[in-house]
């Protein structure tokens, strides 16, 4: 295991940004594109122009058994058709290992889905901790109108799988009905082996 002297980082509580660590991740529109159920406003938005969609702000830590991985992940807000912003998803690949996320700023919603096919979903605003155990994919949307920010820590080990969640998404979509937030079945979800 690579040896790390203690260290402290800082959260800028404005921005989300924890200041001094290296961006991990800036997914863009066209960088998700197949993700969002709507094909045609995915890519009539692309025609305009490109978009940030959400960015991490990582420790930086190797990622082994026994380091502890953290971040700061901003969705920005805005929908592709009536879908809000998201994070891609992911399963562990160390199926067995979990993850908490703590909400800083803004209004979302976490997603999670098994493989078994069980579904939940926790709203998440300042000051929710919300707990992803471990067997379960998690996704994070940004249902309001306002950067959705928050806090995630993990261990080291626990590595991302993203292909199944890029193949078949979630079971459920969060769109926007009369500016509010609804969980709709995402008709393009089949269960694994169906
Ligand atoms: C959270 C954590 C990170 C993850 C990030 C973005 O902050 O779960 O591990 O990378 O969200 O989600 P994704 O990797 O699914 O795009
Ligand atoms: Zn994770």
């Amino acid at each position: 295991m690579t040896n790390i002297l203690p260290f402290a980082t800082h959260l800028n509580d404005v921005n989300g940004i924890i200041e001094g660590a290296p961006v991990l991740i800036q997914r863009t529109l066209r960088q998700m594109v197949g993700m969002y159920h709507d094909e045609t406003a995915t890519q009539q938005a692309l025609q305009e122009t490109d978009r940030l969609v959400y960015e991490v702000y990582a420790s930086g830590l190797p990622e082994e058994d026994g380091h502890i991985l953290y971040c700061t992940t901003i969705i920005h807000p805005g929908t592709v058709g009536d879908e809000y912003h998201m994070t891609k998803g992911h399963y562990h690949e160390k199926r067995n290992e979990g993850e908490v996320y703590v909400g800083l700023q803004g209004e979302g919603y976490l997603l999670l889905q098994t493989e078994q096919g069980a579904v939940s979903h926790v709203p998440m605003h300042k000051g929710t901790i919300a707990y992803v155990p471990p067997h379960w994919a998690h996704r994070t949307v940004n249902v309001g109108k306002t950067p959705f920010i928050f806090f995630a820590v993990w261990a080291g080990d626990a590595g991302h799988d993203y292909a199944t969640i890029e193949t078949q998404g979630f079971p459920v979509l969060v769109v926007e009905r009369d500016g509010s937030p609804v969980l709709v079945d995402n008709p393009r979800w089949q269960a694994s082996g169906s």
